[in-house]
């Protein structure tokens, strides 16, 4: 039998200097003990294993978290916390330092007697790099779902609707199509707002010309798609034209360096160089790609300070953009596997630009 996750974090424990974990973030949580649900929080030793919730979850725990114990906090969920850690005899117990506020340390240090509370970071973000064949076939249904979404919108889209218009059909069409929900608010930026990276979709009204940037993913059992398309209403200008085939490029030539055994960074890089030579370096202002999986947003990081070495089973996304100010943004995105030798492109929808 393949090492479980949860064997896998324990082995992971004594490089942090702790005895146990609290485990909080909702992705994490989710990782190492199997429970969808909202509210929980698992408390892993080299011996123990506990799952403390409250009375709405503690059925459902005990189905989707087999290794776990089962328990019931009562009305304060620091004082049952402490009692295990004694029970489990944890002298130095780590906490997530990028999730616990400073209120919930406050209440669980002075909870804890005779318990060292150890900041920790990236233990179980770790595991989460590296996918197993199933969370790859979901995130692959997560993707086929947005690439199904896109074909539906080319079909309906055109000059008078609004972004939001546009961004509540993608949504609606994915949630009708299987997703669970969507990955994070849909992009939909057209014209100038195309020139601002994140604009998630607003009342302006598509116009005839307009560039429109469409990012969007559907989640589909926890697991998380994204991609991005740019297309065009009308016939693109000539430089709409030249700098899509700038950011096409240098997307393809990055897609065609991924290996194992690159980091993000020189991946970055490549990309990154194809848009300096062309005299669009300063329009590329974030990273070219991130880690996609129970979050939108998780490691490794293709970027200028992603100095992982890419592993196979890793996916992540493959992103660049050219935006100019006042006139459009361009970015192309597709959602990648790591494999031996290469990449799996799980993002099928075309990429030439699509003139509606
Ligand atoms: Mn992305």
């Amino acid at each position: 039998m393949t090492k479980t996750r949860l064997a896998a974090l324990r082995e992971l424990l004594p490089s942090s200097s702790v005895d146990g974990l609290l485990i909080t973030r909702p992705e994490n949580r989710r990782y190492i003990t199997g429970f969808t649900g909202s509210a929980g929080v698992a408390l892993v030793s080299q011996n123990h294993a506990f799952f403390v919730t409250d009375f709405r979850y503690v059925e459902q725990a005990t189905y989707q978290a087999p290794e776990f114990q089962i328990v019931q906090h009562g009305l304060k969920i620091e004082d049952t916390l402490c009692e295990l850690a004694q029970e489990a005899g944890i002298g130095r117990l780590g906490f997530e330092k990028d999730v616990v506020t400073f209120k919930q340390h406050e209440t669980l240090s002075s909870a804890l007697s005779g318990v060292r509370l150890v900041p920790c970071e990236g233990l179980v973000e770790a595991l989460r790099e590296v996918k197993d064949e199933n969370e790859t076939e979901l995130i692959r249904q997560a993707e086929a779902i947005g690439d199904a979404a896109f074909s539906h919108i080319l079909s309906i889209m055109k000059p008078g609707m609004t972004e939001i218009d546009v961004a509540l059909e993608l949504e609606w069409f994915m949630r009708k199509n299987g997703a669970e929900g969507i990955g994070f608010d849909v992009i939909v930026a057209s014209g100038p707002r195309g020139a601002m990276p994140h604009g998630v979709a607003s009342d302006k009204k598509l116009a005839q010309g307009d560039l429109v940037v469409l990012d969007f993913g559907a989640v589909y059992n926890g697991y998380r798609g994204d991609m991005t398309r740019t297309v065009s209403l009308g016939k693109a200008t000539s430089l709409q034209r030249r700098v899509y085939d700038i950011v096409l490029r240098a997307q393809e030539a990055a897609l065609e360096a991924i290996a194992p055994g690159k980091t993000g960074q020189e991946i970055d890089g490549i990309a990154r160089g194809i848009i300096e030579e062309a005299g669009y370096g300063d329009n590329f202002g974030h990273g070219l790609g991130h880690g996609v999986g129970l979050a939108v947003h998780e490691e490794p990081r293709l970027s200028v300070t992603g100095t992982k070495e890419l592993r196979p089973g890793m996916v992540v996304t493959v992103e660049p953009g050219i935006y100019l100010p006042g006139l459009f943004g361009i970015r192309i995105e597709d959602l990648v596997v790591v494999q031996e030798g290469g990449v799996r492109n799980l993002t099928r929808s075309p990429k030439e630009l699509i003139e509606l």
